[in-house]
């Protein structure tokens, strides 16, 4: 075993960038594996490997720019006895055939990336006959398999139109037609192995003009010809093909395929499936499209398929679609945390259930601001900190015991109400980690102080991710308060199966017309959203009178 040096092959422009390495020392390959991916602002390749072996060193890096002849990495090749520098794929012999365009030559034994069309086959010679022989042009390797006829018997098609697609495991071509026509002969079928010169279609031309007769890669040299081997090119610069009359779908999607940043295996596997690779989103460098982004994608959908009706609400809501977002600028995908998936399930599994109403209003706190900021400094000799809430968690106790449709839920059957004869509050704690609502039970039975301290120690171990989960269940209400925060109103969704939750907002002071002049009111808004199967309107709007009442005046509390 000897080492060598695999240099970078003739690639057909001056250079290229390394967006991929397939390989790390140590690994074995076979001969025609993929050792790296290039990528110039034409076309990206695979650069094969010409032999079995063993990678022993690895000299390039991603983002290296090389050219042909650069050394790129080490092989240990069984049976040499020397170290011997060896080019990745052999430089194709330069053949005299002439090309039609070669906007960006790669030499045929370089497998390119990109699904390519083939250029349109050079004509070589006259025949007086309208009906001409299309052949296989240089397509840089033997035996390639017809994945694809893209004509049929009788079909008009333009110079340009796709004939028949190949695929080796490494390049999709196209075959396009070298002249406008009408196909009088198919002379392969799917699966066919085709090389240079096979026989494709017969064809007639449009008009009966005479006209060059199609023979490439022909091994005449030809003074008037440029000595280039018959290329493939990057599909990007090349005008687009007109559409192939014949299996539209399947070849739309592979030219519409053709747009993203992917290797030919990956194209091969996404045709198979059927899977247009705007939606999948590539993880590889520059966001190449692997094959396991594709795996995925199939994955994905096949268990949106999969997910029981339930999670559109039976409602046969069609999904939202996926985008590529990063067609238009940067992006990066976070992954939700267990918390933030349970939350987003169980909104979107009461908003798809229950239609919601809010109800907005104010609630005059002036007098409980003057009372709260006259007792902080008792609270703290206590050990707590006395907010607003506790009195609102008082106050909303107070209008559930007063009108219990709220302190309900729907039966499962929707066909009756289930009233709790206890009040349990929950109270929406935001969390670094997303929202938890901790329960404060039996809340009609305790006073300011223990309902200050409680809903602390709850917030507190809902931050620090502590709570026991009887802390969070059991409730028949929710309170949601941003007051501390801001914002005028919101529209709070419904913690189903409860029936009813308060978004409490900041308060401000607002001059209220006192029925002779303006008086400086401290205004806190309030959001009630409601189950509109359960409360109705009138309720709501008596829910948020009578709580207003009892906020304004909290001696009401006792009576
Ligand atoms: N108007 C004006 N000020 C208010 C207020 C209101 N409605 N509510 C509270 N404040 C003030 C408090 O008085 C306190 O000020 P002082 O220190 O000067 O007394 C300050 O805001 C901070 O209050 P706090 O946040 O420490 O305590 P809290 O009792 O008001 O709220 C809790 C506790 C757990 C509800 C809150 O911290 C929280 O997490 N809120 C977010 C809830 C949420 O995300 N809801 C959205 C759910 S999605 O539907």
């Amino acid at each position: 075993m000897n080492d060598e040096i695999i240099k970078i092959p003739d690639i057909g422009s001056g250079s290229a960038e390394i967006i991929e390495i397939c390989v790390v020392s140590g690994d074995s390959v076979s001969a025609e594996d993929s050792l790296i991916v290039l990528e110039s602002d034409k076309a990206s390749m695979e650069v094969p490997a010409p032999r079995d072996g063993q990678i022993t060193e690895i000299l390039v890096k991603v983002g290296d720019s090389v050219s042909e002849g650069d050394d790129m990495l080490r092989m240990a090749a069984a049976g040499s006895s020397e170290a011997v520098a060896v080019e990745a794929a052999p430089v194709v012999e330069e053949k005299a055939a002439p090309v039609a365009e070669a906007p960006v030559p790669v030499v045929a034994s370089v497998p390119v990336v990109a699904s390519v069309p083939v250029v349109a086959p050079a004509a070589s010679s006259v025949q007086a006959s309208s009906i001409q022989e299309v052949h296989v042009p240089d397509i840089g390797s033997e035996n390639v398999p017809i994945i694809e006829i893209c004509v049929a018997v009788g079909d008009e098609i333009a110079e340009e139109d796709s004939l028949v697609v190949l695929e080796s495991d490494k390049a999709t071509m196209e075959v396009p037609s070298p002249f406008a026509g009408v196909i009088k002969e198919i002379c392969v079928k799917e699966g066919d192995a085709m090389s240079q010169g096979d026989l494709v279609v017969k064809m007639e031309i449009t008009g009966g003009t005479a006209v060059p007769v199609v023979e490439v890669a022909a091994p005449t040299a030809s003074a008037q010809a440029p000595a280039a081997p018959t290329s493939v090119v990057a599909s990007a610069p090349q005008k687009a093909a007109p559409q192939a009359p014949a299996k539209k779908n399947l070849v739309e999607l592979e030219k519409a395929n053709r747009d993203f940043h992917a290797g030919p295996a990956v194209r091969k596997l996404a045709r198979e499936f059927g899977v247009d690779l705007s939606l999948v989103k590539g993880s590889g460098p520059r966001s190449r499209i692997l094959k396991e982004n594709v795996q995925d994608y199939v994955k994905a959908k096949l268990s949106e398929k999969a997910k029981p009706a339930a999670v559109v609400g039976g409602a046969g809501i069609p999904p939202v679609p996926g985008q590529d977002y990063a067609k238009w600028g940067e992006i990066e995908e976070v992954a939700l945390n267990r918390l933030r998936k349970v939350a987003a399930r169980n909104f979107q599994r009461s908003w798809l259930n229950v239609p919601h109403v809010t109800q907005f209003d104010e609630a005059d706190i002036t007098e409980l601001e003057s009372f709260r900021k006259a007792n902080k400094a008792m609270a703290e000799k206590k050990g707590t900190k006395l907010t607003p809430l506790p009195f609102f968690l008082k106050a909303v106790a107070y209008v559930l015991a007063e009108m219990p449709q709220f302190c309900t839920s729907l039966s499962e059957d929707g066909e009756s109400v289930i009233y709790k004869k206890y009040i349990n509050i929950g109270v929406a704690v935001d969390t670094p980690d997303g929202l938890l609502v901790p329960v404060l039970k039996n809340v009609d039975q305790k006073g300011i102080w223990e309902l200050s301290r409680e809903c602390i120690e709850l917030a507190g171990k809902a931050r620090d991710k502590k709570l026991k989960p009887d802390e969070m269940q059991g409730g028949c209400f929710t309170i949601s308060s941003l007051g501390s925060i801001g914002g005028t109103a919101f529209t709070p969704i419904v913690n189903a199966p409860e029936v009813a939750i308060l978004g409490i907002s900041k308060a401000a002071m607002k001059p209220v017309w006192n029925g002779k002049d303006f008086d400086a009111k401290l205004m806190c808004p309030l959001s009630l959203s409601y189950d509109h199967r359960v409360i109705n309107g009138a309720d709501a709007a008596r829910f948020t009178s009578m709580l207003g009442n009892l906020l304004a005046d909290i001696r009401m509390l006792l009576l």
